[in-house]
């Protein structure tokens, strides 16, 4: 059989296809990239034999994936057969975090844990035991049926707060809803403004749609951004801006759509809730107001506004990037009043996108055990964990202390903020925890036992693309190696020895589990979506364009956001208090000071911006996208760096009052002076002294529903000891 196929895709670029010769022995299996990326793509992936794949292609059906993935994913096959997956339950043999362990059968390691957590629980109540979960692979079986076991249990509730409550909550005070556009509409925009999301990096996809816009209809792309990031390289128009001050940009834009009679008044009329006061509130809101709390010259906020308000077809893409500041639901929320002051909504390929999380509708009670859900159970905040394994009374709402653990698809001794507490925490005598993982990470490192898992080509699982609208099937297309097991057989197996697996939920298969939730949103069931691999569940246009009206009970946009409202996709529960400093959020969008903002003792403001060969902690382990990113590094600017004494490729020290560490630094001009960018996830052992990012990073909660601000520090920087000995980075 002769097929042309994908052969290599450049993530910036189109992909490159060749005409293949598929002998008989090469099948191509179908699946979903399980990763915690927006762009949730559809695979073509060779299958070698049994237990063996070649090349990872992108599909060229599915109409959003449309052919394009990413290279790290394209060579999946380095990761899934690494030579240093974890293949055999361990147990920690010597001092916590030493290395030494010894290896044991599946059924000693589960009793292991079963009777550590029973322990535990007959201490100091099910509370004292903490299932930690989060997004390190994205199938709703494989990544939510923790909650099973939790719920039946009555273990402590863990608060998501890592990623997505900022922006979630600022995008749908505006809409009252998690949806919009159909994305494959950028296609037919006359702009897009991509904005806060480093999409050539961390979701693909999105470039290859504006681009085609580009092509064939002569489009102009704008990207916002705190540095001239590889997005930005494929933009007609670029905004540097300083970190935190979208709100700022977003009412001077509207200010001027105001001045020069660029608003619609009669969608404003009939969809809005206050377009004369909130006009009013813009008088000020001038350009030059704007360009001082920005950094950006008055000239490229007045183009910027014309521009959009020039082009009625503007696709405004607004990422999770932006939002990752204290003020970010502020300016999440600013950002998308834009298209509702030119009434961009209105038309095809207009509008705002950020998410499409509330079309799915998948059911997932009976997975997730929802009906032992007791609400008296406490919820821990994923952000705190530092502080929550440390004793911090607060963090641990009045309960007793976290003792026993089960991690599963996250790695917070490297992800989350706080990194000092983080480990101090983990190095505790009286904590187990148990890490369920793929490799050897920052976690597990720290663990009592170690649980070797499966990777998604290995398992039956079902995604939700949130960057898009398809749901798509993962089947299990290969054996895993000898020893791996998936994260159902683990909450499966430990039900059983907690006594709970008789109760509703649980005995069920992976596919079981597929099918209930497909035939519940009636899409089918397992085995037809084999057949037809996904499922398009994109609203109508009336619906994804409010046409109707806005998700609030009056169909009308909110330029003034409840803040305290119950809308919020992702709010905490109500036993968790408010999050925040709801007091100092604005009635109108705004720029608000609730950053950290610069001072003398820190004159810098750190982004810690993803890299594009890793995926959060995932990808580290690969030699080819460990060599793409070389080391873990400081982009600063050349002026920065000469007033500081600090050279290309010089060892600084970076700090604030939660720790300092050592980066080599990389001299950049595509970024305000007074702004300095660190790419990553890099391990921590990655990092001389064993101590990454996330050390400079906090835990405070963002108003008004928590969430981690992880590109929103002051931080100082100076050239570090032994400054010109480039000291080789440790071996991972
Ligand atoms: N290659 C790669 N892909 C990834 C990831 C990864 O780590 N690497 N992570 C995955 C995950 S979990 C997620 S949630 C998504 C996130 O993907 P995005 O939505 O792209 O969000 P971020 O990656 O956090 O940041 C995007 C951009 O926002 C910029 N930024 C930071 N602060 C500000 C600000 O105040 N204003 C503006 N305008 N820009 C700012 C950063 O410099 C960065 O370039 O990506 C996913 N995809
Ligand atoms: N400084 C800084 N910190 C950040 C960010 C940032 O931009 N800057 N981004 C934040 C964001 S947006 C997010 S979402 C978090 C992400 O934080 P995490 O969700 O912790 O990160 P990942 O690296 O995506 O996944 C964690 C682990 O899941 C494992 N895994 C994958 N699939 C499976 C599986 O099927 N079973 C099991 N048991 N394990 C599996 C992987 O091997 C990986 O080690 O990090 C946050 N931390
Ligand atoms: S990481 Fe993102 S861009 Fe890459 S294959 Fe997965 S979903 Fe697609
Ligand atoms: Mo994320």
């Amino acid at each position: 059989m002769v097929r042309t196929i994908a052969l290599y895709t450049a993530p910036d670029k189109t992909a490159r296809f060749a005409v293949m010769n598929t002998h008989a022995k090469l099948r191509i299996g179908h699946s979903a990239c399980p990763h915690d990326c927006p762009s949730t793509c559809a695979l073509d992936v060779e299958i070698l034999d049994g237990n063996r794949i070649g090349r990872v292609h992108g599909s060229r059906d599915n109409s959003y994936t449309a052919g394009v993935i990413c290279a790290k994913v394209a060579r999946y096959a380095d990761r899934i057969h690494h030579p240093d997956r974890l293949l055999k339950p361990m147990v920690r043999s010597g001092a916590k975090g030493d290395g030494q362990w010894r290896e044991a059968s599946w059924e000693a390691a589960l009793d292991l844990v079963a009777e550590r957590f029973d322990r535990a629980e007959a201490a100091l109540g099910s509370e004292t035991v903490w299932p930690n979960f989060y997004a390190g692979t994205m199938g709703l079986v494989q990544r939510d049926g923790i909650n099973r076991l939790r719920h039946a249990k009555r273990y402590s509730n863990i608060f998501d707060s890592f990623c997505t409550n900022l922006a979630w909550t600022g995008f749908t005070m505006g809409t009252g809803r998690l949806l919009g556009p159909d994305p494959r509409e950028m296609a037919k925009s006359d702009c897009v403004v991509i904005w806060g999301t480093n999409a050539v990096a961390t979701q693909v996809n999105v470039m290859t749609h504006a681009i085609r816009a580009r092509k064939e209809r002569g489009a102009k792309i704008v990207v916002v951004d705190v540095y001239d990031n590889a997005t930005m390289k494929q933009a007609d128009l670029g905004l540097i801006l300083k970190p935190g001050t979208d709100g700022a940009l977003a009412c001077a834009v509207m200010h001027i759509l105001f001045r020069d009679d660029l608003a619609d008044r009669d969608y404003l009329e009939r969809y809005t809730d206050d377009p004369y006061g909130f006009e009013d509130h813009l008088a000020t809101r001038t350009p030059q107001w704007a360009s001082a709390i920005t950094g950006l010259p008055v000239a490229e906020i007045e183009a910027f506004a014309r521009l959009v308000g020039t082009t009625k077809k503007t696709f405004f893409r607004l990422g999770y990037g932006f939002s990752r500041q204290r003020n970010g639901a502020v300016n999440m929320h600013a950002a998308s009043c834009i298209p509702t002051v030119t009434g961009a909504w209105k038309y095809e390929g207009g509008g705002a996108f950020h998410s499409n999380s509330d079309i799915f509708k998948l059911d997932k009670s009976a997975l997730e055990g929802r009906r032992y859900a007791d609400p008296k159970v406490r919820w821990l905040d994923q952000s705190q964990i530092g502080r929550v394994l440390t004793g911090d009374a607060e963090a641990l709402r009045g309960g007793p202390p976290v003792t026993a653990m089960l991690i599963q698809n996250t790695n917070p001794v490297n992800v989350a903020p706080e990194q000092r507490l983080v480990k101090q925490g983990f190095l505790r005598d009286d904590l187990f925890a148990c890490v369920h993982e793929q490799f050897m990470t920052d976690t597990a490192k720290l663990a009592d036992v170690v649980l070797p898992a499966t990777m998604f080509l290995e398992h039956d699982d079902i995604y939700r693309g949130g960057g898009h609208q398809h749901v798509i099937l993962g089947p299990k297309l290969i054996d895993p190696p000898e020893g791996p097991r998936s994260n159902h057989f683990v909450i499966e197996e430990l039900a059983k020895r907690l006594g709970v697996a008789e109760m509703r939920g649980f005995g069920m298969t992976e596919r079981e589990h597929i099918d209930y939730m497909l035939e519940k949103r009636g899409l089918g069931d397992f085995d037809t979506m084999q057949r037809d691999r996904w499922a398009d569940v994109q609203p109508d246009f009336e619906t994804s364009h409010f046409i109707n009206g806005f998700a609030h009970r009056d169909g009308k946009f909110r330029f003034k956001p409840d803040w305290t409202g119950t809308i919020a996709p992702n709010r905490p529960p109500e036993s968790m208090g408010p999050q925040g400093p709801h007091a100092l959020l604005p009635l109108y969008p705004d720029h608000v000071d609730l950053i950290e903002t610069a001072d003398a003792a820190h004159p810098f403001r750190l982004a810690t911006s993803p890299a594009r060969s890793f995926l959060n902690s995932t990808f580290t382990e690969t030699d080819a996208s460990r060599g793409r990113e070389v080391r873990p590094e400081l982009m600063l600017h050349p002026e920065d760096a000469g007033e500081l004494g600090i050279a290309g490729g010089d060892r600084v020290e970076i700090g604030n009052a939660r720790g300092e560490i050592v980066l080599h630094a990389k001299l950049f001009d595509g970024v305000r002076r007074g702004v300095v960018i660190a790419e990553g996830l890099w391990p921590n052992s990655a990092h001389e002294r064993g101590e990454g990012i996330n050390v400079l990073t906090g835990a405070d909660a963002a108003a008004p529903y928590g969430g981690a601000a992880f590109h929103d520090n002051k931080v100082w920087v100076k050239a570090g000891p032994m400054a010109r000995e480039a000291a080789a980075p440790a071996k991972a």
